[in-house]
């Protein structure tokens, strides 16, 4: 018989699902859903048939690589490793500074925090800061709440209504797929507020499509609707938030018609929002990642938090402006290292082309873990560009993707289906077990072990420990609270220090105690605003982020826009667009949809580069405002047919 192993995802993606993984002969052979996992209970989405082929897939880098005249040859992990330890030891010892570490959003681990702790030890490196996904929404919440804490996922089931707000569930949350269903079963509404048409929109009761980035009016609207019917939870208002008055100054500094043609809304819609809102209490904002995307994301997610205060939704069963977990949670930080070098040089992630061109000194080695930034990050040709003078580069992966295929050294990582380690998660706090399926294939291996064995080299000899006591350490917090490994290996269990309700005595972790309105608003002026339409590049349902695999790879990339719009383009569907702005352009096929807005132009993310279906080749590297996060979404873009010679 085939053995089952129990483990779980440890993709980048809210739902760490736990799955059962069978094998034969050292291959896996099917990949599902764990029926006893009390989070996904035996589902599944689209992208878990697609990990298993993309284990065995045959482009798989599955030994070291060294670039001689341009060109990979394979090479043993002793001279593999003999030559990232000659760089980075010679540099270590003249200036650490030239030496970059990053590390990706590929997987988070716990044993991944160890990575951090190498470079730690090795000296005062260059590091990253900021982030490509979520910081915005995290920097916001930290303000009105003190903290970032969600709702627990099995607290949904309390909600008389849901609003997902700038989320996709049909294609990231399939875990809300069943919270969604039973809440309408129930007679309980569920709205979704997303300028893109996208699959969620059947799963929903409501759709409103804001114009994009100008959620932070509705919020107002809805509020001020709700202040003038006298619906508000005003105990709350005046008693356990700072600055009522100023807030409520603001919501009242505009009327309806002004907040609703800004949003390009109808009256209508947002007061049909508003009656439900009223209607229905508690109720739950579930917000989604596509909302940090903007350069005001704060506004908007701080907007939305005090809607929620208004509507009575904070601290109490059912309701919550819930954003995400806090994925490191059960680990214990320190492990990190960080407060080794408390000082040392960090660039930020998202302006990272720019950040290499600027860098003195220069970067002179880098290994990167886990990214493809030479596809994931905004502006992506400038990165490319300051990545190739970066003098030696290595990477550690699964294929020869963007990044990797710059690299001076190539060092074939594990998959998660070939590791023994354990992940938490941001979309739920059910700690999950990873087992091997599979002995690594070829000559890959974790970044555990690699980095054990530089720490070996470089003689770090309390850093060198086995696998299962550092994960004792790691999860010693955890651990702590009664939970055992074994447990944890066993099929998983949930974080007992995570509360279904946060801040259920209303007091917060903010330094009056108070819950923080937001008190200031202006408009965001748009980046571009001659360009026609707003490039949403959202997440694809076949793959996560730049994992694209193996079917063969696209080499269009599809875009979507409104079909009345294609029409007066002279557009019609399939045919070939340039996408452009004054950063390039990019070829592209369209797609026509009559219930898509007009403003938008909708793309995958995660394409290649080496395919011709980077999206980031046209995308600005913008920081949020508050949180170091990335503004993806505020490029702007042209469309243009491409007319056959
Ligand atoms: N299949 C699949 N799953 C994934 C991923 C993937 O690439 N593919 N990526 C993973 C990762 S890294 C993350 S961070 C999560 C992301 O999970 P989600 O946040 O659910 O996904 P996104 O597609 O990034 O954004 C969700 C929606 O936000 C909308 N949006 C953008 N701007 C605005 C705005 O101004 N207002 C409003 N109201 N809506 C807006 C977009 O149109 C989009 O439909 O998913 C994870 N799961
Ligand atoms: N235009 C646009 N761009 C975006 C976004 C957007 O909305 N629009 N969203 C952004 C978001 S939310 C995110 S999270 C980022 C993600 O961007 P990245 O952090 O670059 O992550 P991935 O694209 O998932 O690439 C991960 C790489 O690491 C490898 N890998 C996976 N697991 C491991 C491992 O355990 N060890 C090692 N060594 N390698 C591993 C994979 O093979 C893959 O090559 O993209 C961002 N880019
Ligand atoms: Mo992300």
């Amino acid at each position: 018989m085939s053995p089952v192993v129990k483990t779980a995802c440890t993709r980048d993606c809210p739902n760490t699902c736990s799955l059962l993984a069978k094998s034969e002969g050292g291959r896996v052979i099917a990949l599902y859903g764990d029926p006893d996992a009390p989070t996904n209970r035996g589902r599944v989405c689209r992208k878990c048939p697609g990990f298993v082929k993309r284990v065995h897939d045959p482009a798989r880098a599955l030994r070291p690589l060294l670039k001689v005249n341009g060109a990979f040859e394979p090479v043993s992990w002793d001279l593999a490793l003999g030559v990232l330890v000659e760089k980075l030891g010679r540099l270590a010892q003249t200036q650490p500074e030239s030496i970059l570490y990053y590390q990706g959003f590929g997987s988070r681990t716990a044993l991944k925090l160890l990575n951090r702790r190498f470079f730690n030890l090795l000296g005062p490196i260059t590091t990253t800061k900021g982030t490509i996904c979520g910081g915005a929404g995290q920097g916001a919440q930290d303000l009105d709440y003190g903290a970032r804490i969600s709702h627990d996922v099995r607290d949904h089931e309390n909600s008389s209504m849901m609003v997902l707000w700038g989320r996709n569930p049909s294609v990231t949350s399939l875990n809300l797929l069943p919270v969604m269903r039973s809440l309408q079963s129930k007679g309980r509404p569920v709205v979704l507020i997303d300028p893109v048409h996208t699959a969620s929109v059947s799963l929903c009761s409501m759709w409103l499509a804001p114009r994009p980035g100008t959620d932070a009016q509705l919020a107002l609207a809805l509020s001020r609707l709700v202040l003038e019917a006298g619906a508000e939870d005003r105990e709350f208002l005046e008693n356990r938030c700072e600055g009522f008055s100023a807030y409520k100054e603001m919501v009242f500094s505009e009327d309806l018609a002004a907040r609703a043609a800004a949003c390009d809304l109808s009256q209508e819609e947002v007061k049909a929002l508003a009656q439900t809102l009223m209607a229905h209490k508690p109720v739950s904002f579930v917000l989604g990642w596509g909302l940090h995307r903007w350069r005001e994301s704060q506004v908007t997610i701080r907007s939305i938090d005090a809607l929620g205060a208004v509507v009575g939704s904070i601290g109490v069963p059912g309701g919550g402006v819930s954003q995400g977990f806090e994925e490191y949670q059960p680990y214990d930080w320190s492990v990190w290292g960080d407060e080794l070098r408390p000082n040392r040089r960090r660039l930020f992630m998202p302006l990272l082309g720019e950040e290499l061109e600027k860098a003195d000194p220069p970067i002179e080695a880098a290994l990167f873990t886990a990214g493809n930034p030479a596809a994931t990050l905004p502006d992506s040709r400038r990165v490319q560009a300051a990545l190739r003078r970066i003098p030696f580069m290595a990477v550690s992966g699964h294929f020869l993707d963007d990044t990797a295929s710059l690299a001076d050294l190539f060092l074939p990582a594990t998959t998660f289906l070939e590791e023994d380690d354990v992940v938490a998660a941001y979309g739920h706090s059910y700690v999950c077990p990873v087992n091997p399926a599979i002995e690594p294939l070829g000559e890959s291996r974790s970044d555990f072990d690699l980095f054990m064995e530089l720490g070996r080299r470089f003689g770090f000899s309390d850093y060198v420990k086995p696998k299962e006591e550092w994960l004792k350490i790691v999860l010693a917090p955890t651990l702590q609270l009664g939970l055992s490994l074994e447990e944890i290996k066993a099929g998983g269990a949930w974080q007992p220090d995570v509360p279904h309700v946060p801040f259920p005595d209303r007091v917060f972790p903010t330094p009056t105690g108070k819950f923080n309105l937001i008190g200031e608003f202006t408009p965001p002026a748009s980046y571009d605003p001659e360009r026609r339409f707003a490039l949403m590049s959202v997440s694809p349902k076949e793959w996560l982020c730049s994992e694209i695999h193996p079917f063969p790879r696209p080499k269009i990339l599809p875009v979507t826009v409104n079909s009345a719009v294609a029409e007066s383009l002279n557009i019609a569907e399939g045919e070939e667009v340039w996408i452009r702005n004054s950063q390039g352009r990019l070829r592209a096929q369209a797609r026509l949809d009559p219930e898509l807005r007009a403003d938008v132009a909708v793309v995958p993310r995660g394409g290649w580069d080496m395919d011709g279906c980077n999206v980031n080749v046209l995308t600005q590297a913008v920081l949020t405002s508050v949180g170091d996060g990335t503004a993806y979404f505020e490029s702007r873009v042209d469309l243009e047919k491409i007319e056959s010679s």
